[in-house]
């Protein structure tokens, strides 16, 4: 009984981790870098290029909560920008009548629920990403650390991010 439940525990692993892989085989162009920890999985880390190097931009990124707790993004932030917020896109209708707009939130944290992914992806939750210390450059990697909070208190983790000219 305990051994087979040992056998399950160990292909449920290689399942997550095959799935993992398939993933990653998806990708256009350099791979960003991925980093995890017991808790987190953070992939697929870009940064948008923006028509002129050195305005601001966006960031995307996709994370993956393995644990069995509720993890919340509190913090995010990278050297290669002097400020970098998280936020949501909704659609807002003038006060007045009119066509509605798309407007952007500023969110102070994110949860991200045990076992689920989330993606911060162009259209929705995205980081915004304000004075680029030096012009982009498509070849640079942009390194963003994460701080996450859960049940074992704070804890940070930094990942490269690529860059690209347009949404994939
Ligand atoms: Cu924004």
């Amino acid at each position: 009984m305990r051994f087979s439940a040992l056998i399950f525990s160990v292909f449920s692993l290689l399942a997550v981790l095959f799935t993992l892989t398939g993933c990653d085989e998806h990708s256009n162009g350099p791979a960003a870098g991925a980093v995890s920890n017991d808790s987190v999985r953070i992939s697929d880390g870009w940064v948008r290029m923006p028509p002129t190097p050195g305005m601001m931009t966006a960031g995307y990124f996709t994370i993956y909560n393995s644990s069995q707790q509720p993890h919340e993004l509190v913090a995010v932030s990278s050297p290669q920008f002097a400020r970098v917020e998280m936020h949501e896109s909704a659609m807002s209708e003038p006060a007045g009548g009119g066509m509605p707009m798309m407007t952007m939130n500023r969110l102070s944290s994110v949860v991200i629920p045990a076992g689920k992914v989330l993606e911060f992806k162009p259209g929705g939750n995205h980081l915004m990403l304000f004075d680029p210390v030096k012009p982009i450059n498509p070849d640079e990697r942009y390194d963003f650390t994460l701080t996450l909070r859960g049940e074992a208190g704070e804890q940070q983790l930094t990942v490269p991010f690529n860059t690209r000219s347009k949404d994939r």
